[in-house]
Parts: C-alpha cells; structure tokens; sequence
C-alpha cells in the first residue's frame, strides 16, 4: 500500500511523486542515526494521509468554531484520552503543531514577555526553543542558563538550586536534546519549588522511554510537560503538552487561541495511532532495545577509542566528542554522508568550535532499531565510524559497501 501510494503520487504529480520516491529509496539505504528521528508504522503513515486534513476544528472537542466537528471531535478525544493514560496525565493537549511550538505556550501559560526563565543552555545540550537568542523564547524572555558540570558532564543540580534561589526565574526547563543521563525530575521539583518557578519539563527525545516506564517519568512533579510526538515515541511529526487538571485552561488556552490557528486533524489522528501502539507490550520491548542497541554502540565506541560525552549513555543518544581523531563535527557529518550514515555534528559541552562546526557527533539508536538492527550492528557501524574518522580516503567505498549489506538486511516500507 505505502509503495502504491506513492506510484499514485507519481503518477498525479511526477516531480513531486520523483523527490517522494528517492526519499523512501535514501531512507531504505542509509543507516540513520540522527537521535531524533524515527520511522513511523504503516498505521500512524496511513493515518497522515486522511482526509481529516479537510477539515478546520477551531477549538476543542465539544466547543469548535465550526460545524461538521463530530467525527474529528472522535479523533481528539481519542488522543487526549490516549495520551492521559499513556503518561498517567490528568490532561492532555495534542494540537501543538511541534515541539517548538508547544513550548511556546508553555512560556505562556506560566510567564509574561520579559520575565525571567531558567534553562539548560543549548550549547550544554539544551534547545533552541529553551531560550537560545535566536528564538522567540531568548528574545521575549529574560533567559539564564544552567550547563553541565565540567569534568562529569551531568547536571550539576545544586548549581541549578544555587542560580535558581539567586535568579528567582517564574519558569524552570528541565529536558534536553543531546543529553546522554537520566534526568531526575524529582530533583527539578524541589528546586522549582523552593525558588516558587513552575516546573516545564521537555521530553521530545526520551518520550518513548517514559511511555514505556525505562525512564522516570516528570508527570509526578510538573506543571507542564511538553513533547514532540516523532522522536522515540514514533509516531507523526507534532507537538503534545500534559499537565494536571489545574493548569488545563491556561494551557489549552496558550495553543489556541495563543498562538496557534486550525489544529491539524489527519496529524492528531495519527497521533492516537502512535499512543495506542506505545501501550502495547511490543512498544516497552522497542524501547528496552533501542536502549540496549544505544549501550552497545556506546561500549563499541570507547573500544574503538573515541571519547564519550560523560563516558557513556543511560538512554537512546550518545555523544561523541571527536577531538583526539582530529577530525570536526561537520567534517564528520559530512564524511558520514558520503558512506551514507546519517548522523549530525553536535556541540560538546564548552566546544572551542563554532555551533556550525563543532566537536562532537550525536547518535542516536531509535530508528535503526525500529528498523531491526541489533547488537552486532552497532559494534560493525562502530568500527565503520572509526574508519571514516582515520581512513576516509582510502576506505570509502568498502565503508559504504559494508552499510549497504547492513542495510539490505532490513528492508522497509516495502509493503
Ligand atoms: N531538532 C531536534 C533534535 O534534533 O534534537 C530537536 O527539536
């Protein structure tokens, strides 16, 4: 069906159908290991492509601006009810149209532009949308930052107390993008509460992990919990929010009308699909893998002799700090590209090279997984990594035959 669909494609719109078809074919070739990416289920692909996207939903279920609101109303309250009991939350909001996007409104719903906003640092592993200067949030928002401790590389959390008391900030940001260790939210809260900030966790990357009870959960201790739906909770490219009871208006209101028009219905659809495969037990199994898978090629790293940011990973990324290989992130990147490992350049805590070039590579194991690669393939793609840091030249074609066999073995979205 996925293969006719975009013949059908092709077919109606052959420039178009042309860049869909060598997308499936790149994907099909490449290992990727960008740590925010995954590849969805045929359900949750299939769900996308309804005709739910016709139809303009102004509003929640029950309370739309618009007529003809009965069956999308199903949708949503399918996935608000899905998502509350996936992450035992008392509300849900599924229509932020991305994680950013979501994070906006929690801003919102907990400040006022010009108030001051505690986050972890983007070149600490934080993210843009957290306060970086270039973003809505650093430029309507006083932003302080927290990093991580130099020598561990892991939050510092009476560092965190310490500037918190001192800034007295309304909003804290717990959650990252390329942070290796488990957070501990429960730390986060106290904080939060001794300095009186509302407590805004970000899981967009370890989702899947929470879902799946690998890694403890915020919903306990915050205000808002904010996420995107795509990474290793893989299901569409979207945004949820989760909070208790008490802050469901505020929250609600901060979407829409706050900064958001029409929800995308055929998206929230498929973003019910994805919250009912995560409560399957196939889903905890994927998760504990892509761990597993993540431990592995972590271990197979250090043997191959790079440098762990803090030494290794309790969760689905790692991140590589290149320096003893003399080789940058964005030389990486790119040599990885052309032996068709995908993966991205990434800042390593205090990298004396710019944002654009960096020291680091971040890895991430949650599509690979998805797609079936196990254990003896992170050791292989390691030992292939390692090659392309000290042997490019001569071994890119063997590099990239030897990802091709990997590859062949796991087929996807052939059906
Ligand atoms: N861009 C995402 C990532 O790669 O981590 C975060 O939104």
């Amino acid at each position: 069906m996925i293969k006719e669909n975009m013949e059908f494609l092709r077919a109606a719109d052959p420039e178009l159908g042309d860049a869909v078809v060598s997308e499936w074919q790149r994907q099909q070739r490449n290992i990727e290991l960008i740590a925010s990416e995954n590849f969805v289920s045929p359900a949750v692909l299939a769900a996308m492509g309804t005709v739910l996207t016709n139809k303009y939903a102004e509003g929640y279920p029950g309370k739309r601006y618009y007529g003809g609101c009965e069956e999308v109303d199903k949708a949503e309250e399918l996935a608000r009810s899905r998502a509350c009991a996936l992450f035992g939350a008392e509300h849900a909001n599924v229509q932020p149209h991305c994680g950013a996007n979501a994070n906006l409104a929690a801003f919102l719903a907990f400040a006022n532009p010009g108030d001051t906003v505690l986050g972890m640092s983007l070149a600490n592993g934080g993210h843009l949308s957290h306060g970086s200067p270039v973003n809505i949030s650093g430029r309507h928002f006083n932003i302080i930052s927290y990093g991580v401790d130099n020598d561990t590389h892991r939050i510092n959390y009476d560092e965190v107390h310490d500037i918190a008391m001192k800034e007295r900030p309304k909003i804290i940001i717990a959650g990252a993008s390329a942070y290796p260790r488990v957070i501990d939210f429960a730390r986060f809260a106290e904080i939060a509460k001794d300095c009186g900030a509302a407590l805004m966790v970000d899981i967009a990357h370890i989702a899947g992990l929470i879902a799946a009870g690998l890694h403890p959960s915020p919903v306990p201790y915050a205000d808002v919990v904010t996420t995107t739906t795509h990474k290793t909770l893989r299901g569409p490219r979207g945004g949820l929010i989760l909070c208790p009871e008490k802050h469901a208006k505020v929250i609600d209101k901060s979407i829409f009308p706050g900064s958001q028009g029409g929800p995308l219905m055929h998206i929230i659809a498929a973003k019910a699909v994805c919250f009912r495969e995560a409560m399957q037990p196939e889903f905890k199994a994927y998760q504990q893998k892509v761990i597993d898978n993540c431990a592995t090629l972590a271990d197979a790293l250090l043997a191959e002799g790079f440098d762990l940011v803090s030494g290794g990973t309790d969760n689905h990324l790692c991140l590589v700090d290149l320096r003893n290989f003399n080789v940058t992130g964005k030389e990486m990147q790119h040599r990885l590209d052309e032996v068709r490992i995908t993966a991205n350049k990434n800042a390593i805590p205090n990298d004396p090279e710019s944002p654009f070039v960096t020291s680091g590579l971040r890895l991430g194991t949650a599509a690979a997984t998805t797609r079936g690669l196990d254990g003896e393939d992170m050791k292989h793609i390691a030992r292939l990594i390692r090659l392309t840091a000290t042997d490019f030249d001569n071994k890119k074609e063997q590099i990239a035959a030897e990802v091709g066999e990997i590859c062949a073995k796991y087929p996807m979205y052939e059906g």
